[in-house]
């Protein structure tokens, strides 16, 4: 059974969604997001970065969130979560779920690395100016997508509305002001309601 390594509040929440949206069974393993835990043997042993999330399927060790989710999707082909293989609805698809980790997520990063996680002298200011300035492009980018449209892809939820909940669930945590993007606020109203989510996020 697929063995998923999880820590509240991290990446791991997109992988526990997409298996409790698929009704997958699965085995959670939550781990000590402490330093000392990610840089241990034991860790390093499924993620050389020290990082989350990882999976063990069956000896199959994966590190990458998104990969992980599209393998779990490969392994679940047809299901409802992706549109049909090669048609114009799954490269807008592929995109978005890219666009997630690739796009949204570094300045995201950038500003909890620079306001909290980072010892307090190694903290630069001008860093989390230039990336609150970045993430407000992307979500302006994304609050226009948005518009009209119930998940990223239309009227179906997909697994790119988890990876990108995911983004959302982040700057909801770390009080990124979304005052301007009444698009993307009834966006995530939408998915931070589903079972899945919640059952994943432990609320
Ligand atoms: N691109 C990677 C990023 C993984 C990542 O940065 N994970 C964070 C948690 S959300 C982490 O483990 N950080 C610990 C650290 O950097 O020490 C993915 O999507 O899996």
């Amino acid at each position: 059974m697929l063995k998923v390594y999880h820590a509240p509040n991290t990446r791991s929440i997109r992988v526990v969604w997409l298996l409790e949206e698929l009704g997958v069974p699965y085995e959670k393993q939550t781990v000590d997001f402490s330093p000392a835990y990610l840089q241990s043997p034991a860790h390093l042993a499924v993620h050389p970065l020290g990082k989350l999330p990882a999976v063990d399927d069956d000896g199959l060790i994966l590190n990458e969130s998104g990969a992980i989710v599209q393998y779990i999707l490969a392994k679940n082909a047809g299901s409802h979560l992706e549109p049909k293989l090669g048609t114009p609805a799954y490269g807008k698809y592929l995109q978005w779920l890219h666009f997630a980790e690739a796009t949204f997520m570094p300045p995201v990063s950038q500003i909890i690395q620079h306001t909290f996680r980072k010892p307090e002298a190694e903290r630069v200011a001008s860093v989390v100016a230039d990336a609150q300035a970045a993430l407000k492009k992307v979500l302006a980018v994304l609050d226009g997508e948005i518009s009209g449209k119930n998940f990223i892809c239309g009227d179906d939820f997909t697994a790119a509305d988890i990876m990108l909940g995911y983004d959302l669930y982040l700057c909801n945590l770390i009080r990124v002001p979304l005052d301007n993007f009444d698009n993307i606020r009834d966006y995530y109203a939408r998915l931070s309601a589903r079972p899945a989510f919640l059952k994943a996020t432990g609320k």
